[in-house]
């Protein structure tokens, strides 16, 4: 047995990593036809926004109102993501019509505070308009929006384009919230919006989905050794019920593979305790076969 796991251990596995990508539809592309599509922001940011001059949906028309979108349940580990929205002016007094992006949550008691991401989609001179305070050369046009501007949005959240130069990296924030809030204001219609999401493939023997196999995989399906009902996160990789012998031969035939994360450089064990944890691993493997 030790034999067979320690040759294991030194096999080399070429590994390709093929993107993965999931997309995430709000409302229906249907240039902006009638019935309108339910926007569905969270109960959080549902509840700022009507504090402050309450929201409409997809398609709607109604002016001073929002359209407000939550995007939930974003899969862990996004390595890049797209918004895409189509948006047109409905009125004349659109000026400081735009964009803000946010993570309204339950602590959060003035939306200003969770706004982090904002821009005007025309000129804007920066006229004290909240969110939108500040001078803005337009993310869409460099004249003034208004009615019957339209135009289809994307946007790189990993270098959203900031109004004074420069570029705004939300990737972090994304994969430690897990959702995004998207909010359109005011005197604006919205067709959909779309979020797409490109993740680190999932890879075998990735027990924390990092797609890296190391240490802390291995320590994972120490730490729950023989638990049942478990799922791949608590180191079941052969999904078999059972944290086990073959979850373990899993991590070790793969290790090394897939990229290294850039952080936390911390995380990843040095060899002695990853000779440790090897050491511990096929004790457990023999108790488990005697
Ligand atoms: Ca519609
Ligand atoms: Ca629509
Ligand atoms: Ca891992
Ligand atoms: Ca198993």
């Amino acid at each position: 047995m030790k034999i067979r796991l320690w040759t294991l251990l030194v096999f080399v596995f070429s590994f390709s990593l093929t993107a993965n990508g999931q997309v995430f539809l709000a409302g229906v592309e249907d240039d902006f036809a009638l019935p309108v599509e339910a926007a569905t922001p969270s109960q959080e940011l549902d509840d700022l926004l009507i504090a402050s001059q309450g929201a409409k949906d997809f398609d709607a028309t109604t002016v001073n109102a929002d359209v407000a979108h939550t995007f939930v349940s974003l899969p862990a580990n996004i390595i890049d993501a797209t918004l895409e929205f189509a948006v047109r002016g409905i009125s004349d007094t659109t000026e400081s019509d735009g964009i803000f992006l946010s993570f309204v949550n339950t602590e959060t008691t003035d939306l200003l505070d969770a706004i982090v991401y904002v821009r005007t989609f025309g000129v804007f001179g920066g006229s004290v308009n909240p969110p939108f305070t500040a001078s803005d050369p337009g993310l869409v046009q460099s004249s003034a929006w208004s009615s019957g501007n339209e135009a289809t949005v994307t946007l790189d959240l990993s270098a959203l384009p900031l109004a004074g130069g420069g570029t705004l990296d939300l990737l972090s924030q994304l994969n430690s919230n897990g959702y995004l809030d998207v909010v359109v204001a005011e005197d604006s219609a919205v067709d959909f919006m779309k979020l797409t999401t490109v993740v680190i493939p999932v890879i075998p023997g990735d027990v924390n989905g990092n797609g890296w196999v190391a240490g802390e995989d291995l320590g994972t399906v120490i730490a729950y050794w023989g638990q049942t009902g478990l799922g791949r996160e608590y180191g079941d990789l052969n999904g078999n019920g059972t944290v086990d012998g073959g979850d373990y031969t899993e991590v070790l035939s793969y290790w090394g593979t897939g990229t290294q994360p850039t952080e936390p450089p911390g995380a990843i064990p040095e060899p002695t305790t990853l000779a440790l944890l090897a050491i511990v691993g096929l004790v457990l493997v023999r108790r488990r076969i005697v």
